[in-house]
């Protein structure tokens, strides 16, 4: 397994819509593999193909507790065919806006269908942490960031402080 590079703000990569998976492969089984290993090492409770550079509709997540066995799953195209009623607040952060929190409102419960690592279409229905992370992540699918739901001029201040580490970054 190989950990790979976290693309961050203001990468313009981030802001692409991925396309969908075509084929459940070898290479995309690879892709999997090195995913989970640099969500682990970050550490991180989520990650989408995007962040590390590949704009396919592919995600990786686990959300068992400190302490817990390790349940590390993999949606490909996974789409919300149903949200509950209840909303949620939870204070999110992004490994591609490292030192950002901001508090977000969603769906506390829904379900989602996607291919599994094995090809096979499935269901889940998820609540909780885990429900927070699976909407955090089909946002990144679209495009979609964290700072996207703060006011403009929050967004702007933040966007400017990550381009000019940025590029203070390029002439060090
Ligand atoms: O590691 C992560 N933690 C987290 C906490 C609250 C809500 C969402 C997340 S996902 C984030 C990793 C990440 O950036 N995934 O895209
Ligand atoms: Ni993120």
């Amino acid at each position: 397994m190989v950990k790979l590079a976290i693309i961050t703000l203001p990468d313009p990569i981030l802001r692409e819509v991925s396309a969908p998976v075509e084929r459940v492969d070898a290479d995309l089984r690879r892709l999997v593999e090195d995913m989970l290993e640099t969500m682990y090492a970050a550490p991180g409770v989520g990650l989408a193909a995007v962040q590390v550079g590949v704009p396919r509709r592919l995600l990786v997540l686990d959300a068992a507790e400190e302490g817990e066995e390790r349940r590390p799953v993999a949606l490909i195209n996974p789409e919300i065919v149903m949200v509950g009623e209840e909303q949620r607040v939870y204070e999110e952060g992004c490994l591609s806006i490292p030192d950002v929190r901001v508090e977000i409102e969603r769906p506390g419960s829904l379900r989602v269908r996607y291919i599994d690592i094995e090809g096979r279409p499935q269901e889940i229905a998820a609540e909780g942490l885990l429900a927070t992370v699976i909407q955090h992540e089909i946002d990144h699918l679209e495009g979609r960031l964290i700072i996207d739901f703060l006011s403009r001029l929050k967004r702007d201040i933040i966007v400017r402080k990550f381009r000019k580490q940025a590029k203070g970054a390029a002439v060090a």
